[in-house]
């Protein structure tokens, strides 16, 4: 260290000196990780809070609060952090799986009983949405949180989460959480002390006393839930002397201000709390909005990333195996600066959430080769986590200027890809639903299950048994490229039994505004058994081609994160990748289409390829064509 960083680590750690004799035997450790990760925190708050007349004291408190978690932490999970695999995260026996603790198990005890099947599914990597008090009535589903310390009753309790996490551990799996950090629910202690008329806790929200000192903000905001109506700033007359206060998603979640450091150090509190409880990965939600500043569109501000940094290095001293995972909804190259070892090694790849969707609409693969051929690879240390949907809608997130320059019109295709999933396009299969519609923008989104979206809804309803085998094909094929291209395959639990649309939200008043609701059904568990019992049923089909591809990355270290070349086999509709690994290649090729495709055994280059898809041999000079909305995984040696 050097400099202004020097001296002040030379001075705080001084005065930090008593709280690390507290470490006993690890005291050497503690303060070796101190000292290697104030660099990057230094670096991170100085720019955001180093005007400040108390920027030193300010600085001491964040060290304090993450040493105090350091020494608070539980023994198992110490010696979990010395023996995890710093890159598990880009390992191919990784699989993501994501749900709802009540719709997917009732509660947290009821988990237990489910861990068979997430074995089954080889799963590593277990999101459980957001678990925790929320105020009664909506809540957006949990990401308006009363207290990050608390579960929300009807699901458990914090003993028992912490006691799933150990159970997790022990099978091999790893337990995420999301951390909601942008805002917290207007019930929260602090902000119920803001309304009580405490001026500190006032300053942890974005509070105006009159309209006009808003305008500066609102003019450049983009509507999130246009829906709601207004914008982003709610009139409160319940906190003492009548507020605006900022509220970027439900008038009920109000956005805390990182300008403020005593914000980032209570959060930091929460979230080491939180880290102590076992949680290996926390899913920082909606971290664009993290910093605001008049004029701008206050999303990906710089300062948003050094909150980011500074959280990530204050984590690593006090729990040095905690992981974080962005959740950037936004721009491509936005969404990429957030994916960096100092700040979230893991990103949701919302890119190729669109991109395989768009393909599947278009039965045009040129937007996803582009994706994957310039917007894929991730640094060292750095991983994708790749899914086809999540609990959110699906928005078309592509870059205007990819589109423009293969010649496709952003605004039209957009038009287009919201008729064809919501079903108002003629010919479409999909079944989903608009979210959010803005007749200001003509902006959409779209909600819906996997099943609904890849046509088997409308297929089993048709009862045309042609349509199904179509759209069971489509499913796994889509599952089959995010298995297969690197990154951890993120599952939405339902899905692998494929699961329709569930209708029923619409009766609950708490969800009835709110169609994300129809792609978060209750798990079906009689549907799971049928699954078992009758392979070739369309969910038996899916669950046993998800437990194939299982297989395949426990075996096929090529299918871990790692450099992807593309081949140019038919193009149009096809993809077509190889990864390698070990002396070993695989070649993973899809059909994107309703239609048979000739295939170039030139391109393909020499043989011989085992096909592990299908388990047969292959021999490039007497197999031409790939099925419709076929998938073939080719090994070879070298
Ligand atoms: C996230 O999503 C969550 O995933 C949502 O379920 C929440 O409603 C929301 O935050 C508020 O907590 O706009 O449509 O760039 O796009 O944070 C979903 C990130 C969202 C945002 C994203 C947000």
């Amino acid at each position: 260290m050097e400099g202004d960083a020097a001296r002040a680590f030379d001075e705080v750690h001084r005065r930090l000196a008593p709280l690390l004799d507290r470490a006993g035997p690890e005291r050497a450790v503690l303060a070796g990780r101190l000292e290697s990760c104030f660099p990057q925190l230094f670096a991170a708050v100085l720019p955001l809070y180093g005007h400040r007349w108390d920027f030193a004291w300010q600085l001491e408190a964040v060290l304090r609060t993450a040493l105090e978690a350091a020494l608070a932490r539980p023994a198992r999970l110490v010696v979990r952090d010395a023996e995890r695999r710093p890159d598990w995260i880009r390992e191919s026996g990784q699989i993501g799986a994501m749900g709802y603790v009540d719709r997917f198990a009732g509660s947290i005890t009821g988990l237990f009983d489910r861990l068979p099947h997430l074995e089954h599914l080889g799963v590593t990597y277990l999101h459980l949405m957001p678990l925790f008090a929320v105020p009664d009535g909506p809540n957006d589903g949990g990401y308006a949180v009363s207290s990050y310390r608390e579960v929300a009753p009807r699901l458990g309790s914090m003993e028992q989460l912490a006691a799933l996490a150990d159970e997790l551990h022990e099978r091999g799996m790893a337990l995420v959480l999301d951390f909601v950090l942008n805002h917290t629910a207007d019930d929260h202690a602090w902000a119920e002390a803001a309304k009580a008329g405490d001026p500190a806790m006032q300053a942890f929200y974005w509070m105006f006393d009159a309209r006009g000192e808003v305008e500066p903000f609102a003019r450049n905001l983009r509507q999130i839930f246009p829906d709601r109506g207004g914008d982003a700033f709610v009139r409160r007359d319940d906190v003492a002397g009548g507020k605006w206060v900022w509220s970027t998603f439900y008038p009920f979640q109000w956005d805390l201000n990182y300008t403020n450091p005593e914000v980032l150090r209570a959060i930091l509190g929460e979230m080491l709390f939180l880290a102590n409880q076992g949680v290996d990965v926390l899913r920082l939600d909606a971290v664009p909005f993290l910093w605001k500043k008049a004029g701008t569109s206050c999303e990906n501000l710089p300062e948003a990333h050094l909150v980011v940094r500074a959280l990530n290095a204050a984590a690593s001293i006090a729990a040095p195996s905690l992981v974080f995972k962005s959740e950037a909804i936004v721009h491509p190259d936005e969404v990429a600066r957030y994916v960096r070892v100092d700040e979230c090694r893991l990103s949701y790849n919302p890119l190729l959430m669109c991109s395989l969707w768009d393909a599947l609409a278009t039965r045009d693969t040129r937007h996803l080769r582009d994706v994957l051929a310039r917007r894929f690879h991730t640094a060292e240390g750095t991983a994708w986590v790749n899914y086809l949907r999540c609990h959110d809608d699906i928005g078309w997130g592509m870059a205007n200027e990819d589109m423009t320059v293969l010649g496709i019109d952003p605004e039209g295709h957009r038009r287009f890809l919201n008729g064809f999933y919501t079903g108002r396009f003629p010919g479409s299969f999909a079944r989903g639903l608009p979210f959010q519609e803005n007749p200001r923008t003509g902006d959409c989104r779209v909600s819906g299950t996997c099943a609904a979206l890849a046509g088997l809804e409308q297929a089993e309803e048709q009862g045309d048994a042609t349509l199904v085998e179509l759209a069971v094909r489509r499913i796994v094929l889509l599952h089959g490229l995010v298995y297969t291209m690197g990154g951890i395959p993120l599952l939405y639990l339902g899905d692998e039994i494929a699961q329709p649309n569930d209708p029923t939200y619409t009766s609950r008043p708490a969800e009835a505004a709110d169609n994300r609701w129809v792609h978060r059904p209750y798990f079906d568990d009689a549907r799971r058994q049928r699954a078992l019992a009758e392979p070739a049923t369309p969910e038996g089909r899916v669950l046993a081609a998800l437990v194939r591809l299982k297989k395949l990355r426990q075996t096929e270290p090529a299918l871990a994160v790692g450099p992807l070349e593309l081949l140019a086999l038919e193009q149009r509709y096809t993809i077509a990748f190889r990864k390698r690994a070990q002396g070993r290649s695989l070649t993973v090729i899809g059909n994107l289409s309703e239609h048979w495709v000739d295939l170039d055994a030139e391109a393909l280059g020499p043989g011989p390829f085992l096909e592990l898809w299908g388990g047969q041999s292959f021999d490039p000079d007497r197999h031409h064509s790939l099925e419709p909305y076929g998938l073939l995984i080719l090994a070879r040696d070298g």
